[in-house]
């Protein structure tokens, strides 16, 4: 037999994945599994959109604003269709909670079981200045009955109740990270194959950390217990590390070890950050991996929804990190 070193694996790909993680939950009817990969897909083709941004003017902003009065990058919109549309065409979401849409979006698939919350592309300023931005995404089971209207509790579900959530960081390599509540997975893209492969199995925040990341340009706006916070960071020479990118940010913390924080300010007296489909799904990723996520305080997983849009003070990372900062308060 020819020698097989000539052949390195390729690994396993996320379809390969998603099939042997799902034979674990006999309950598993193929839905969740179906939906991952449609995120996935459209992940992809966002990747290629992002990647020839430069060169075919989808960069840039067009002069439109989003619910949030934030100007609309071209491929803000873009992508929010891609992710729309690959939700919709899969038949497995019955609504949307999008960042770019100030309603809930209904998919028209009334006899589907789950409802994904998704920021189709979060750090869009960072988009035509060649910096890393990323696709957050929840996804909940619905609790109304199937094929009756969609309702308010539906889409206002704590962030306990995710059954996944994930991230795509579309960097120097584009990665898919997700949890389905049995701990952290990445995935890398390999676009001369289209096919995304594990190369981070069971990823763990570590519990210590030296790096924090907060736009210490708010500094004098911060709470108190705030700045106290970036001082014991100072003084304990942590590394200061803010891409302005918070995909990019959280990503490096996971791997690393850190603290991202977003708190309350002057011009954002509740935090910047969205709960359902930024801060919820990170959460939730970081519990699985070993870390916390609070609004300085409280868990944010158990914060009780009230509105699609609403905002919260964001900290999270490393366990021992997180637990320091709230020890401020
Ligand atoms: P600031 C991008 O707009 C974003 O939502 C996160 O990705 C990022 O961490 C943060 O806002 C940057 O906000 O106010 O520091 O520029």
């Amino acid at each position: 037999m020819e020698d097989s070193r000539i052949a390195a694996p390729i690994g396993v790909n996320l379809d390969r994945f998603i099939n042997a993680k799902e034979q674990h939950f006999s309950y598993a009817t193929g839905e969740l599994s179906q939906l991952l990969r449609d995120i996935a897909l459209a992940g992809k083709v966002v990747n290629r959109e992002i990647n020839k941004a430069g060169l075919i003017n989808i960069a840039g902003a067009i002069g439109t604003q989003n619910i949030q009065g934030e100007d609309q990058q071209k491929l803000d919109v873009l992508s929010n269709i891609r992710f729309i549309r690959a939700l919709t065409k899969g038949g497995e979401v019955c609504a949307i909670i999008s960042e770019e849409d100030e309603k809930v979006i209904e998919t028209g698939s009334d006899s589907a079981k789950y409802i994904v919350a998704i920021d189709p592309l979060d750090g869009s300023s960072n988009i035509d200045v060649n910096v890393s931005i990323g696709t957050i995404f929840s996804i909940y089971r619905r609790l109304s009955v199937v094929n009756s209207p969609i309702t308010n509790e539906d889409v206002l579900q704590k962030g306990t109740e995710q059954i996944a959530a994930g991230y795509i960081l579309y960097g120097s390599s584009t990665m898919l990270v997700y949890t389905t509540g049995n701990g952290v997975n990445g995935f890398t893209y390999e676009p001369s194959l289209g096919e995304y492969f594990l190369s981070h199995h069971n990823m763990k925040l570590p519990n210590e950390g030296k790096i924090y990341s907060i736009n210490e340009g708010s500094y004098n706006s911060f709470e108190q217990p705030v700045k106290e916070y970036i001082n014991y960071c100072r003084e304990h020479k942590y590394s200061g590390r803010y891409i302005g990118s918070l995909v990019a940010d959280f990503h490096r913390n996971l791997l690393k070890g850190g603290i991202y924080i977003y708190p309350k300010t002057t011009t954002s007296p509740n935090g910047k950050l969205r709960l359902m489909y930024e801060c919820n799904c990170l959460a939730f990723i970081a519990e699985q991996a070993g870390g916390i996520a609070t609004d300085g305080v409280h868990r944010i997983m158990e914060i009780q929804p009230k509105e699609l849009h609403q905002r919260t003070p964001f900290f999270v990372g490393s366990k021992s990190m997180v637990e320091k900062a709230k020890s401020y308060y």
